[in-house]
């Protein structure tokens, strides 16, 4: 059976998003895959964040994914930081991978912006950590957004540079799994920019924990133009927070964008946010419910994260251990 990893930031509170883009390909992905799911604590702090609201987050994260459909028992579902290979790995790959490579990550240039001088060392070094995640487990399927796929490609020449410099055929290549039909959602405020849990603005997203009423107002208030919305794909062009809004309705109802235009086209932006706002909440509403019955015990939480770990922990080590001896550490 193939192994898979991935991971999600707990850097705020999941949105539909994350829904649309991984968690919904994750849960399914359960059939006929052993699957290790993440809560990437280490790199939710290449950016700050409050040491108290990391903790919560990374509750808040765990209760959703238990309750969007991860099963833990067949399973698992732990926090990044418990299981220490994660880092050593790391460190190993930090010096493998080549600056240059680095260099040329669009997420690094992205998420710094103008201030490069000034955003974290491990914002620079994140995609070797990502690839550290991966090949600690020899996991050889990695589901992620198209955005990654660049750091999916940095992980095999960490992985070839390794084994080529050490003489040893250890670590394996990793295939990225870009489901064809996972969205990419786009923050409500605009268009043109991703949605994010960690955007200042709040109504710029759905999180997976908002109530009926919230979505329904964020729904109505989100960026749109003056015109009806085009009978045909084509007429989506230049109105990306058009495309955006009928992008979610065809991904959360399982349809294509040429579907939701032949029953929506020509219509006011009025009536398709209503529509829209009624199919978000049927998604995020039973999510929401049994997420917040879950925060209700966070020692119950902690106790599944501890045991992911655990488990987690008994396939990397060995693996962590024997990179560490092939580079020469007395182990
Ligand atoms: N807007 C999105 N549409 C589709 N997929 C998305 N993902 C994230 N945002 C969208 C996918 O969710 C997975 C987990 O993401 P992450 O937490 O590791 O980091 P991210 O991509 O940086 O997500 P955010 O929400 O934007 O986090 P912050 O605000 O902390 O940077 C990934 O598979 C990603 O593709």
């Amino acid at each position: 059976m193939q192994r898979i990893f991935s991971g999600i930031q707990p850097s705020g509170v999941p949105t539909i998003g994350n829904y649309l883009g991984a968690i919904r390909n994750w849960v399914a992905l359960q059939q006929g895959h052993e699957c290790l799911y993440c809560l990437v604590d280490l790199h939710a702090i290449t950016t700050w964040q409050d040491p108290a609201a990391l903790r919560e987050q990374t509750r808040i994260q765990a209760a959703i994914l238990l309750a969007a459909g991860i099963d833990a028992d067949t399973h698992i579902l732990f926090n990044q930081s418990a299981v220490s290979a994660h880092a050593r790995l790391a460190w190993i790959f930090n010096c493998v991978a080549r600056i240059g490579w680095l260099n040329r990550m669009t997420q690094f240039k992205d998420k710094a912006g103008k201030d490069r001088e000034a955003v974290s060392a491990g914002l620079y070094v994140y995609p070797n950590l990502m690839a550290a995640d991966i090949l600690a487990y020899h996991a050889t399927r990695v589901p992620v957004g198209d955005d990654q796929r660049q750091h999916l490609e940095l992980a095999n020449d960490i992985a070839q540079k390794f084994n080529h410099d050490y003489g040893v055929e250890f670590f394996p290549a990793v295939e990225a799994l870009v489901p064809p039909e996972a969205a990419r959602v786009m923050s409500l405020r605009d268009g043109n920019k991703k949605m994010s849990k960690s955007d200042a603005s709040d109504q710029s997203r759905i999180n997976l924990t908002d109530d009926a009423e919230t979505i329904a107002l964020k729904i109505r208030r989100a960026k749109t133009d003056p015109e009806p919305l085009p009978s045909e794909a084509a007429g989506l062009a230049d109105r990306p927070e058009a495309r955006n809004l009928v992008t979610m309705m065809a991904a959360l109802s399982g349809t294509g964008i040429e579907a939701v235009l032949a029953e929506h086209g020509g219509q006011g932006f009025g009536p398709f946010k209503q529509a829209l706002a009624e199919r978000v909440v049927a998604t995020v509403e039973p999510i929401a419910g049994e997420a917040n019955r879950l925060l209700a015990d966070p020692a119950h939480l902690d106790a599944v994260l501890r045991r992911g770990a655990s488990r987690a922990g008994a396939i990397a080590e060995p693996i962590v251990r024997e990179a560490e001896r092939i580079v020469g550490f007395l182990t």
